[in-house]
């Protein structure tokens, strides 16, 4: 950065169209073909361009002059380069700084976009909208965005700057105006804010108010639904470790009159292990840390860090986060929605169940490696819990009742086997209440209740997930992503297109790309993923190599699958490539919890576990401990996948049956720090979520509006023949000619002119130079006189 202003960098031109060796220049540049096909910078020639640095981020550069195939542009920190032309962007002009909409950018780009988003960010500006889509850059600190005044803002249409509350309000309105259910679905990366996003949301909605304090209920289930189902990850505080569904209903008035929750596929591994740094789920640090006295001698509990399945991350505390206070926001939470005193001492007993038994350990009583519980505090607290004996949680945990040619015998575990054994119960305990409770909150909120009127739902959901190991749950969220998607594009689409319609402009429908390939890939039978990977569930001898082996076997012939080495295989998502790794992929599917630990749930004498083991032996067959089947007429439990894909449907179906509003949420950092703005990353995640895509996709369309007035009264002057007539439409027509703008840049509707990307740019330069020559001319003029 201290080189001379004046120092200009000669670089190596090579034959090929991929311009300059990057090592040796320092910098690279390279034609984004699916981005600058109408709008490379030599077809515009504006007074700024992009360039890329070797680093992947793009520089704003001044054109100091361009002679056809080469350009000298200065940087901002004093170098000048002489660099291809064809390898630069054109720049917006500056009137086009900050826009509030993506889509008023002439030209359409990654940097444009990059620029955009930023350039507000750097003034606490954090949404952006794309379009018909929200874009939220997480701040990272408290931004003065919230609150009375703005909801109060919002509501009157005072304030019309992109917002969620604006989206909040938006589906309020539309669904009073259409009489249709309103969906507001929020996706991002994990840390993005999308839980933030959907509270902010739901604050809007809430202000509306329904009486009973029905709307301070639905608020009160953020803390609870967040100590049970958040943790502390390496991305991510607050991480929300299943998804959300909350649909908020309106009575006839326009009142809230209450509201249900649906989740999604929660961690359980979490419960029993996490990695270095993460946490297990909050509630179990807050009640560790808050309990009041009596409660922590009735169910003999100790420090956080005294717990097996809490101390083995050497993680138990969030800087900024008082745990133990979070435990009466969370207490005076479970009151606000109905729980009772009773039921919540329940709870906290099944939580400090599952705390002992991580601590639970085992003897080996034989050289073959079987073991029996060890009667300590660790299994006598458990025991004393859950409501059963020493002896038979001792039986449960290690042993196995099996039936093999229709006898009944004993099988002793081993050590490893009992430890699995002892964190499947765990899990299992956990999981059962979870959903225990989010059942009590629906009570509360009264979802049973028939409804009659309208409602919003707020969709908050894990977003595309890729990381260098990716197991199981990535494969499952990112096949939530690919419906998502496919929902999200249809939908855009439509909505593009009926604007078109609507002026009457001639359109023809543009097709677009949509993932059905890789839906397909998960869900065609018999030879799907999906359904591989069940059949590969049914075999007992089957191991998750087989099961890779048996994709590549049949899915290598499909363009969205590639089978890998060993026991991993890659999908081509939309939002770019994942290699998962197979292990623990038929373990976690079936999520079998053996019968012999239902059955000592179901014959504890608290009345929680009894419940539990009641709701799973619904789901699976009560009468054999044999291999997992899951085709035939008798009740059999469904695989994990089978499930999540049931209630993914449901899930599209219900969205599908609504006017939806998206809202993508960006994290600008990985070190959720306030300021930092990482192109590379912003850049990643807009593609991911599609925001590229849509932005794509308004391309090939006519993404710049103006009305025939505003045209007219913009660009009038610029007309060097006066127009017979003055109306706006003929003054407007008379500009394009002028200009030699190409009928098919752009469509006259029956009140806008309709632009394909980059046409108002070239009015806007000439304009800007038109003015600037003005100015000139004036201050020529004033120096003259003085
Ligand atoms: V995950 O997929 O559940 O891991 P989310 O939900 O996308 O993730 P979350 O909403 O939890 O992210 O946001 C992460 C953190 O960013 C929050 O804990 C806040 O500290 C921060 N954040 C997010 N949005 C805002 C905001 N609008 N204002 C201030 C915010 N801080
Ligand atoms: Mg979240």
């Amino acid at each position: 950065s201290k080189t001379s202003s004046m120092e200009t960098r000669e670089l190596k031109l090579e034959e090929d169209a991929n311009g300059v060796d990057s090592a040796s220049s320092g910098f690279s540049f390279q034609n984004e073909s699916k981005w600058d096909d109408h709008s490379s910078y030599g077809a515009k020639k504006t007074l700024q361009a992009w360039c890329k640095l070797s680093n992947g981020d793009w520089a704003l550069g001044k054109v100091l002059s361009s002679s056809g195939s080469e350009t000298v542009i200065s940087l901002p920190q004093g170098k000048v380069l002489k660099l291809r032309t064809e390898s630069l962007l054109p720049a917006n002009p500056e009137i086009l700084n900050g826009v509030d909409d993506l889509m008023q950018l002439s030209y359409l780009h990654e940097p444009s976009v990059l620029y955009n988003l930023q350039y507000r960010y750097d003034q606490d500006i954090i949404y952006t909208k794309a379009g018909p889509v929200l874009i939220a850059i997480n701040p990272f600190k408290k931004v003065q965005l919230y609150g009375y005044d703005f909801i109060e803002g919002y509501k009157r249409q005072k304030m019309d700057k992109p917002h969620v509350y604006a989206i909040a309000d938006a589906a309020i309105c539309e669904m009073k105006r259409d009489e249709v259910n309103q969906s507001i679905i929020i996706s991002g990366e994990s840390g993005a804010g999308k839980t933030e996003t959907a509270k902010i949301a739901m604050q809007y909605l809430a202000s509306l108010g329904g009486g009973s304090g029905i709307e301070y209920e639905i608020l009160q289930t953020n803390p609870i639904l967040e100590a049970f189902g958040n943790a502390k990850t390496a991305r991510n505080n607050n991480s929300s470790r299943f998804g959300k569904l909350i649909e908020i209903h309106f009575g006839a008035t326009g009142r809230i009159s209450g509201a249900t929750i649906q989740t999604f596929l929660l961690e359980k591994s979490r419960v029993v292990q996490c990695a270095d740094g993460e946490r297990s789920y909050h509630i179990f640090y807050q009640f560790c840390a808050g309990a009041p006295k009596s409660l922590r001698e009735k169910l003999n509990l100790r420090k956080a860090e005294y717990y097996k399945y809490l101390n083995q991350s050497s993680c138990c505390s969030i800087a900024g986060v008082d745990d133990s206070e979070m435990f009466f926001t969370v207490m005076e939470a479970m009151n606000v929605v109905h729980i009772s005193k009773e039921d919540q001492d329940t709870v906290f007993a099944m939580l400090a169940a599952v705390l002992w038994l991580g601590n639970i350990s085992f003897k080996v009583i034989d050289n073959e490696n079987h073991i029996e519980v060890v009667s300590d505090e660790g299994a006598n607290t458990v025991a004393r819990l859950l409501g059963c004996s020493f002896d038979s949680l001792n039986m449960a945990l290690s042993t196995r009742k099996m039936t093999v040619r229709n006898e009944k015998i004993v099988q002793k575990l081993t050590l490893e086997q009992a430890i699995d054994t002892r964190d499947a119960l765990a899990k299992s305990i956990y999981a059962s209440l979870f959903d225990w409770i989010v059942e009590q909150i629906n009570i509360s909120l009264g979802a049973g209740k028939r409804r009659t009127g309208r409602s919003i739902s707020i969709l908050d959901i894990y977003g595309f997930e890729s990381f260098t190991k990716n197991s199981f749950e990535q494969f499952c969220i990112n096949y939530a992503n690919e419906r998502l998607q496919q929902h999200f594009n249809r939908h855009l689409f439509k909505l593009e297109q009926e604007e078109y319609i609507e002026d009457g402009i001639d359109w023809k429908k543009v097709h677009f790309e949509d993932n059905k390939d890789c839906l397909n890939l998960f869900e065609k039978k018999p030879l799907g993923l999906l359904s591989l990977l069940d059949e590969e569930s049914t075999f007992p001898n089957a191991t998750d190599l087989t099961f890779a082996t048996k994709l590549k076997q049949h899915l290598d012939s499909n363009p969205c699958f590639k089978g890998e080495r060993g026991k991993a295989f890659t999908v081509c998502h939309y939002a770019g490539e994942v290699m998962y790794d197979t292990s623990g992929f038929l373990e976690k599917n079936r999520d079998l919890l053996h019968v012999d630990l239902i059955q000592l749930l179901a014959a504890c004498t608290c009345n929680l576990p009894q419940a539990f083991a009641a709701k799973m032996l619904v789901q699976s067959d009560d009468s054999t401990s044999g291999p997992f089947r899951l085709s035939g007429a008798d009740s059999q439990k469904l695989s994990v996948a089978t499930k999540f894909k049931g209630e993914l449907f449901q899930l599209m179906q219900r969205l599908e049956s609504t006017t939806p509003h998206f809202i993508r949420c960006i994290k600008p950092n990985s070190l959720q720090q306030p300021g930092i703005y990482e192109q590379g990353l912003v850049l990643s995640q807009l593609k991911c979520c599609g925001v590229l895509e849509v932005v794509r996709i308004s391309r090939s369309g006519y993404p710049t509006r103006m009305t025939h007035q505003k045209f007219a009264r913009r660009y009038g002057f610029l007309l060097l023949e006066s127009v017979a007539s003055k109306d706006p439409l003929s003054v407007s027509i008379a500009i394009l000619q002028q200009f030699n703008i190409l009928p098919d840049m752009y469509q006259v509707g029956y009140t806008k002119l309709f632009f394909r990307t980059g046409q108002i740019g070239i009015l806007e330069d000439t304009r800007n130079c038109t003015l600037h020559g003005i100015l000139r001319v004036q201050s020529c003029f004033r120096g003259h006189k003085a």
